[in-house]
């Protein structure tokens, strides 16, 4: 099992991995377990303030610090309930924030053998800082463009790890490794029916010759690779019989 204590004003907007999909299947058969706690349960003023306007002044509202430090305190006793031992190694407190690393596959792939995490979510212009000195073990980014706050990044980041988690997949899909897992784009796929405004399947895939199948769809992957995404064709190094296919259809191998 993997523990998950997400913290956030925004609560009921995790409602879209808990009750969809292979996330939603994962944290009903307790393969994964999805906490949220919301910082403003533990503010102790009439309104509930978690925000508060940035000393040196300046526009837009920062996270206090006090509720956030409360809600990670809480998330901490919950994730050691739920057998996570708590040291970073192994259930770090990671906060979602343009600052941070950006997220790849490989960073998933560590991710996947935590025990837990505490994902903090901000909303407004960010948090007092602080609090990140005092409890953020790693930081997070999904890439250089402006979101309004961590809840959609922790839920990416929570999807992708879910996939990797053992036994969450099928049988069926864990044998099927995806685009990056191998350094490559994914080739075309094609379904029913054969014939579709005017454009056919192409003929291999209708042909029951799965060595040609297996070929044609490596060299759709080369070609798209390069055309689209020439810093993974750099990075790739294929196999003996990847050599021998991208050969035979003269696409350069040398680097
Ligand atoms: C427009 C405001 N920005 C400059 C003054 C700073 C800013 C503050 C807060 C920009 C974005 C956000 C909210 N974003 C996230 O919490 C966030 C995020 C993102 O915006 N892009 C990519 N990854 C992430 S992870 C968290």
């Amino acid at each position: 099992m993997m523990y998950f204590a997400v913290i956030s004003i925004f609560p009921e907007m995790f409602a879209a991995i808990r009750q969809f999909g292979i996330t939603g299947r994962a944290i009903d058969q307790q393969q994964v377990v999805l906490d949220t706690i919301n910082p403003r349960d533990f503010t102790t003023d009439n309104y509930h303030r978690v925000d508060e306007r940035p000393f040196g002044g300046g526009p837009g509202m920062v996270m206090m610090a006090e509720p956030l430090a409360l809600a990670i305190e809480q998330a901490k006793v919950k994730a050691k309930a739920q057998g996570c031992r708590l040291e970073p190694q192994y259930c770090p407190v990671v906060y979602l924030s343009p600052q941070g690393r950006v997220l790849e596959e490989t960073v998933v792939l560590e991710m996947a053998d935590y025990d837990g995490m505490i994902l903090l979510c901000g909303r407004y212009e960010g948090i007092d800082e602080r609090l990140l000195a005092q409890y953020v073990d790693i930081e997070i980014s999904l890439g250089d463009y402006v979101l309004s706050g961590g809840e959609l990044p922790a839920m990416v980041l929570m999807d992708s790890v879910i996939r990797r988690l053992p036994g969450v997949m099928g049988d069926d899909q864990s044998a099927v490794q995806d685009s990056f897992v191998d350094g490559l784009l994914d080739c075309p796929h094609y379904t029913k029916p054969k014939l579709f405004c005017d454009m056919p399947v192409p003929e291999v895939l209708l042909s029951g010759h799965h060595g040609n199948i297996a070929k044609w769809r490596f060299v759709q992957q080369a070609r798209r690779t390069i055309a689209r995404r020439p810093d993974l064709w750099q990075a790739f190094v294929p196999s003996k019989q990847q050599v021998k296919w991208l050969q035979s259809e003269g696409i350069e191998t040398t680097r």
